[in-house]
């Protein structure tokens, strides 16, 4: 028999406003339905209990991703920019990328920017402290990684406003093509231009990550244009993200009064309490693999060619790996989830993203004694990532 006939169908649509508004029960639904599911609507199968979504991610040779990690299929459809060198690749291409990036991102790289991140935050909570009511999207979530990350790779002050709208571009274009797809691309030529005119190396002061990108690559034998497509990864993947898990996490406190009192008890919590947000409220949703073989998994065999859905925000709260899911707890130990992805394709960033977030929450927890909602938080939908477009608070 056709796997197509032994699995479980789904007409659930992952990409609809409803279910990216509130993923949850659906996202129970898929993972109760079967360790593997077919979705009807994209004729695509997916994975949202953690043990698969682990496999499809650890198992890159099988589960590819230079088709793309979106829906589009690059074998099949022209995708909408040049592919990355680093997500949308494989061995052996995908490891000359990350190497050329992991040996910039070094320890003692990440350790040079602690202070200045650290500074940054303490400045920024301590005007928005007199302010007493702010947005914690706008001026907060957003404002501190548009500081903090460009200054890190080296971009100029003007036309950092294109970052934003950049990100939503690339997460969105992962998703099929719906109003959220339309509506992110719409006038994005001027964006692209900017970002694509950024990633040179005569854009970047000579001492930022950017340029250590391009020496890197240079050293790796990387052409000049192609220098220019991995320091695009840091822009496409580095400020969309941590702007969705800093909210994130600033929700989650708010609205567990007892978390943000053992955070603020006990600010080294900070980098715990960033963890357990990506795991609970993760800002990556989905990533798509494509097979390159007809693979058995969970006793069916899935055909080769074909796009398979990985939920990274439903697997980090699957209730066969995790006790009590459902509840945002920093004494948890969060390691381990895959909300910055898992295997060779893991988050090569994620040890900047953790210092934005230990940060940032650590300067909360250190001055600020009252975190209250102002008023109604408003989720920002995106085909890929879980967020907030604006989040009123009170702080005291
Ligand atoms: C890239 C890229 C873009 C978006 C996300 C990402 C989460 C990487 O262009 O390499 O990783």
């Amino acid at each position: 028999m056709t796997a197509t006939a032994v699995v479980p169908h789904s007409d659930l649509d992952p990409f609809s406003d409803a279910f990216l508004d509130d993923p949850y029960d659906a996202h129970r639904a898929l993972r109760d339905a079967g360790p593997v599911v077919y979705l009807d609507h994209y004729r695509v199968w997916a994975f949202a209990r953690f043990a698969q979504v682990r496999a499809v991610l650890t198992d890159p040779a099988t589960f590819c991703s230079s088709a793309g990690v979106g829906l589009t299929d690059f074998r099949k459809e022209t995708p909408w920019r040049a592919p990355s060198l680093l997500l949308e690749a494989d061995q052996p291409e995908h490891t000359r990328a990350r190497h050329a990036i992991t040996k910039v991102l070094t320890p003692k790289v990440v350790r040079r920017f602690r202070d200045t991140f650290t500074q940054a935050a303490e400045v920024l909570v301590g005007k928005l402290l007199d302010r007493g009511t702010f947005d914690v999207v706008a001026d907060l979530a957003e404002a501190f990684p548009l500081q903090v990350f460009p200054d890190a790779v080296g971009l100029p002050p003007d036309g950092r406003e294109n970052l934003l709208p950049y990100g939503s571009m690339v997460f969105n274009g992962f998703g099929p093509r719906n109003h959220l797809f339309e509506e992110a691309m719409a006038g994005g030529v001027a964006v692209r231009d900017w970002i694509m005119a950024h990633c040179e190396a005569d854009a970047l002061s000579p001492d930022g990550v950017g340029a250590l990108i391009h020496q890197a690559a240079a050293e790796e034998g990387y052409e000049p244009g192609e220098r220019a497509l991995l320091v695009r990864s840091f822009l496409s993947a580095g400020v969309d993200t941590t702007v969705h898990g800093l909210g994130n996490a600033v929700f989650c406190l708010a609205t567990h009064q007892d978390q943000w009192q053992a955070l603020r008890a006990d600010p080294s919590l900070a980098r715990a309490a960033f963890e357990e947000t990506i795991r609970f409220e993760s800002p990556v949703q989905t990533f798509f693999r494509t097979t390159t073989v007809d693979v058995q998994i969970a006793g069916v065999t899935l055909p080769a060619g074909e796009k398979v859905l990985t939920f990274l925000g439903a697997a980090n709260r699957d209730p066969r790996e995790w006790e009590n899911p459902d509840e945002f707890d920093l004494s948890r130990r969060a390691a381990g989830h895959v909300g910055f992805g898992a295997g060779t394709h893991a988050c090569v960033g994620q040890m900047l993203a953790r210092l934005e977030g230990e940060a940032l929450l650590g300067a909360l927890a250190r001055q600020v004694e009252t975190l209250e909602l102002a008023g109604p938080p408003v989720r920002q939908l995106s085909n890929t990532l879980r967020g907030l477009q604006t989040l009123p608070v009170r702080v005291g």
